[in-house]
C-alpha cells in the first residue's frame, strides 16, 4: 500500500508561506497523473489527506461529489463503496446521517482521516464490510454506489458494459441496492452503455424514474452519474407539480368556504 502522507501536518491557522508540502513516499507513474490533479480531488489536500493507489484513481473529484450530494439534502445516505471518503465527506456536509462502507480496512482508515481534515468525521458512521453481505440489513433514504470499474483501463473499452463493474456486475449491484431503497445513485464510467443504465430502471415495477448526467471538471468529462427513483429531477418536478396542484386545490377550497 502506498500512503501519501504529508511530512508534517500544518497546524490549524498556521500558513505554509510558499513552502510546498513534500510527499514522503515515492509516487508511481500511475499515481503521478492523479497527484497532479490533487486539488481537484481534495481542495484541502495539503492539510493531511491520505490516499493509496486505488484511492488516487477512484476518488470522486470534490466538485462532482458536491454536486451528487446536493441531490440528497436532509436524507440518510449510505455510501456503499466509500473508498478514501471523497463522496462521504460531501454527503456529510448536507445530510444528517451518512454511513460509509468499504470492504478494505485501510480505505476506511483513510476515509476517517480525510473526513477529520474536512471536520465532518463526527457526522459519518464508518463500517468495514462487504456491501453485498450487509445490504439486507441496511436502512437509508438513498444508496450511493461508486464501485470499482476495473482500474484506469476501463477507458480502453469503446462501450463499457455493466458486467465489467467489480466485484459483481451492475444488475446484481442494482438488485442488492433495491433491497434498501429505490432511491439509488450510481457513479459510472463516462463510456458506459447508457441503454443498459436505462434498462436498470425497468428492474422495478413500475419502472423507476431515471436521470443521467455527465460530470465535468475543467471542461473534461470525469464520470456519468445515474439517479434513480425520487431523487431524479423528474420525480422532484412531479412532487412540485403535485404540491402546486395541492396548493391550488386548497386555495379553491378556501375561496369556496369563504
Ligand atoms: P480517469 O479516466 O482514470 O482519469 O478517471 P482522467 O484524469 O479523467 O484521465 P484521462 O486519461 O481520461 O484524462 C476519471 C475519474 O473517474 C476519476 O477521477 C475517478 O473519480 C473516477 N474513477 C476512475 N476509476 C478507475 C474509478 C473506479 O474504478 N471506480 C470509481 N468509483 N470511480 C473511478
Ligand atoms: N467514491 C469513493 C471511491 C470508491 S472506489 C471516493 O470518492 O473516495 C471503490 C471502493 O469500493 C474501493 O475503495 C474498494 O475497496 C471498495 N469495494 C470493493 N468491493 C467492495 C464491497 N464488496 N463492499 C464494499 N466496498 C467494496
Amino acid at each position: 500500500m502506498t500512503i501519501h502522507r504529508p511530512r508534517r501536518k500544518p497546524r490549524k491557522g498556521k500558513k505554509l508561506f510558499g513552502r510546498k508540502r513534500k510527499d514522503r513516499i515515492t509516487t508511481t507513474p500511475l499515481v503521478k497523473k492523479y497527484w497532479l490533479q490533487r486539488y481537484n480531488l481534495f481542495s484541502r489536500y495539503d492539510e493531511g489527506i491520505l490516499l493509496d493507489e486505488e484511492g488516487w484513481y477512484s476518488v470522486t473529484p470534490e466538485e462532482v461529489a458536491a454536486k451528487q450530494a446536493k441531490r440528497c439534502p436532509g436524507k440518510a445516505v449510505l455510501d456503499c463503496f466509500a473508498g478514501v471518503g471523497g463522496n462521504a465527506i460531501q454527503f456529510a456536509k448536507r445530510c444528517p446521517f451518512v454511513v460509509a462502507i468499504d470492504v478494505d480496512p485501510d480505505k476506511i482508515a483513510m476515509a476517517v482521516n480525510n473526513s477529520k481534515v474536512y471536520e465532518v468525521a463526527d457526522c459519518i458512521d464508518f463500517v468495514i464490510g462487504d456491501f453485498f453481505q450487509l445490504a439486507p440489513s441496511l436502512k437509508g433514504d438513498v444508496v450511493f454506489l461508486a464501485p470499482p470499474w476495473g482500474g484506469p483501463k476501463y477507458k480502453e473499452k469503446t462501450r463499457y458494459t455493466l458486467d465489467l463493474l467489480k466485484p459483481r456486475d451492475g444488475h446484481t449491484l442494482f438488485h442488492a441496492a433495491q433491497v434498501v431503497t429505490p432511491n439509488i445513485i450510481m457513479s459510472l464510467p463516462r463510456n458506459v452503455d447508457l441503454t443498459q443504465v436505462e434498462e436498470l430502471s425497468w428492474l422495478s415495477s413500475p419502472p423507476l424514474d431515471v436521470e443521467v448526467e455527465e460530470n465535468c471538471v475543467n471542461g473534461r468529462i470525469k464520470c456519468v452519474t445515474a439517479y434513480f427513483g425520487a431523487i431524479t429531477q423528474k420525480a422532484s418536478c412531479k412532487d412540485s407539480a403535485a404540491m402546486i396542484l395541492c396548493n391550488f386545490r386548497m386555495s379553491l377550497d378556501g375561496s369556496t368556504s369563504a
